[in-house]
């Protein structure tokens, strides 16, 4: 027992949690806090930001390249509704994020008298948006909170928490006992059903595994590989889910690949994975093939292909019994190295003959080192990137948005994911549109010195929506196009090495100099309209067929 305020016991928590950076924007409700945070400035890491949303996505970030957690602190209210997109991305991607808010003083919660920053309901309000949320309102609970929060982020499916703490509370002094951090709590998965899952993929001539987020999220790579190697199995791997294997070993396949793999298969293996593929259609495996799906969310069951064996499990710890448990009924198969070899240079060359997405992504993937950081957008490279356009060899080193698609968080994530990664190199793929969401934290660039490289594609629109109207809506172009600031001399004007570069070979110089460059770099590269990537797929299979 000590006697600590509730700002204190709050900082004292997360230390014992292991944390060591918070971001976050300070104000009136969180002055104990801050203070505390003040205290041990030497543990614990306080990155500032201009815009509360950016403390989310930085935390968002930070959490999904380091598998540790995100923390981020902000006022309640205005504030906390500000980070709103970027923790529901965060809850899309699985993402281990704990959000801490302030709250109005505790006798006056939901009365409704209209105090500063008060909204209606606002635990429920974090509920909706978290797996769990609590409100402390003494000092002595807040110890509880911070490590219950952190063990629902390590049991079953992380997704982000969110603790509220009112400033009475805040500011308090009591008698305070810190606790521990909590075992988390992770299923092993029912013997039986894994016993008979290993016999029927041990029995398949060509098994198939689908690979999402939930096997990067419980660090299952290396279990995932030695099963998908025993059983001569190729993986696909979702967008959440690319890193999981390695693009260019022999059984690793981006979602592309899907449809080329699926319908031969004689049994499936779906792990940590939502079934959804592109246009949101559900992923169905062929009638009469066995389909075994293990996920920590057995929820998931009942929303995509209902499967023949389900497993309520964490992904390394089933995978890891599938690789014992198959080992004596694995049979032996037919060597399908051609097929699958010819089957990755058919997507290779469909993806890479694409321009000039493929020239651009071809000199970042070359000139960027193999451990590097790659956080896409929603703009046109963005999505050739993520398309399988981009080799990913390393698991946590590839950032979506996951399914909420939100515009923006890119840049953000990426310094967040720069500052949980000190000693890579990481990289943040913008459009136009996109980058100005956040281009104000290129204050935070320069002022926290995170030698984030930035690129933006600047085609003077949201691209992606103004081709629309142009190809769908008979040219009605409406709220699409963009005058932008020049990005380069934007860049310089806050503090930032600003590069410009007109076309690949422009683009491969640029990254060298940021690459040589100490601090962040923003690289302008003027672009028009790029080919849409669906739309030269279906060509290129229109032509072969
Ligand atoms: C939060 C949010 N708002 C709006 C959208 C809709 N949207 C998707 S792509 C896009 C345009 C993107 O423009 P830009 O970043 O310049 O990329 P480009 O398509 O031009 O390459 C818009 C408005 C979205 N996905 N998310
Ligand atoms: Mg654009």
């Amino acid at each position: 027992m000590a006697r600590l305020t509730g700002g204190q016991a709050l900082v004292q928590s997360l230390l014992k949690e292991g944390v060591d950076t918070v971001f976050g924007i300070p104000g009136i409700q969180l002055d104990w806090a801050y203070d505390a945070l003040y205290a041990e400035r030497d543990r614990i890491k306080v990155v500032h930001t201009r815009h509360e949303q950016a403390t989310a996505y930085m935390a968002d970030g930070y959490a999904r390249t380091t598998g540790k957690v995100g923390v981020y602190l902000v006022v309640p209210g205005p504030g906390v509704l500000n980070t709103t997109a970027a923790l529901s991305t965060a809850y899309s991607t699985n993402s281990k994020v704990l959000c801490l808010t302030g709250q109005i003083q505790s006798d006056s919660i939901d009365v409704g008298r209209g105090l500063l920053h008060e909204i209606p309901d606002q635990i429920g309000l974090l509920r909706h948006l978290t797996k769990w949320a609590a409100s402390p309102r003494t000092p002595a609970e807040i110890p509880g909170a911070v490590h219950e929060a952190f063990r629902q982020m390590k049991s079953g499916r992380p997704r982000p928490t969110a603790i509220e703490v009112p400033l009475d509370v805040l500011a308090a002094e009591r008698e305070v006992s810190l606790g521990e951090p909590l075992p988390a709590v992770l299923e092993s998965g029912d013997p039986a059903a894994l016993q008979r899952a290993a016999e029927v993929l041990g029995k398949a001539e060509r098994p198939l595994i689908l690979a999402g987020g939930g096997v990067i999220a419980a660090e299952a790579w290396a279990e995932l590989l030695a099963l998908a190697e025993a059983l001569s199995a190729p993986v696909v791997m979702t967008n959440n889910g690319l890193g999981a294997v390695p693009s260019s070993h022999t059984l690793g396949f981006p979602a592309l690949a899907l449809p080329h793999l699926l319908p031969d298969a004689d049994a499936i293996l779906a792990i940590g994975t939502r079934l959804i593929q592109g246009g949101g259609r559900p992923v169905t495996p062929p009638t009469g093939v066995p389909f075994i799906r293990i996920d920590a969310d057995g929820g998931q069951f009942f929303r995509g292909g209902a499967p023949t064996i389900g497993i309520v499990a964490d992904a390394k710890l089933a995978l890891a019994s599938l690789v014992d448990l198959v080992g004596s009924s694995n049979r032996s198969r037919p060597d399908r190295s051609p097929e699958l070899a010819a089957l990755k240079s058919m997507i290779a060359e469909d993806i890479g003959t694409i321009e000039p997405q493929g020239s651009f992504g071809r000199v970042l993937r070359e000139e960027m080192p193999d451990d590097a950081i790659f956080v896409g957008e929603s703009t046109q490279v963005g999505y050739w990137l993520q398309s399988s356009g981009l080799t990913i060899d390393k698991p946590r080193s590839f950032l979506t948005s996951g399914y909420q698609g939100t515009l923006g968080y890119g840049f953000p994530t990426a310094l967040g994911a720069q500052v949980g990664n000190r000693n890579k190199r990481v990289i943040s793929i913008n459009g136009d549109g996109g980058f100005m969401f956040n281009v104000q934290e290129l204050a935070t660039a320069v002022q926290h010195e995170i030698p984030l490289i930035t690129v933006v594609f600047d085609d003077g629109a949201y691209g992606n929506v103004r081709r629309i109207q142009q190809n769908q809506f008979g040219g009605r172009t409406i709220a699409s196009e963009l005058k932008n600031p020049g990005f380069a001399a934007l860049g310089e004007v806050f503090g930032l090495q600003g590069l410009r570069a007109t076309g690949p070979d422009e683009l491969r110089q640029a990254l060298r100099d940021a690459l040589a460059h100490q601090g962040p770099s923003l690289i302008e590269v003027p672009v028009g309209r790029m080919p849409i990537i669906a739309q030269h797929l279906q060509s290129r299979a229109a032509a072969r067929a």
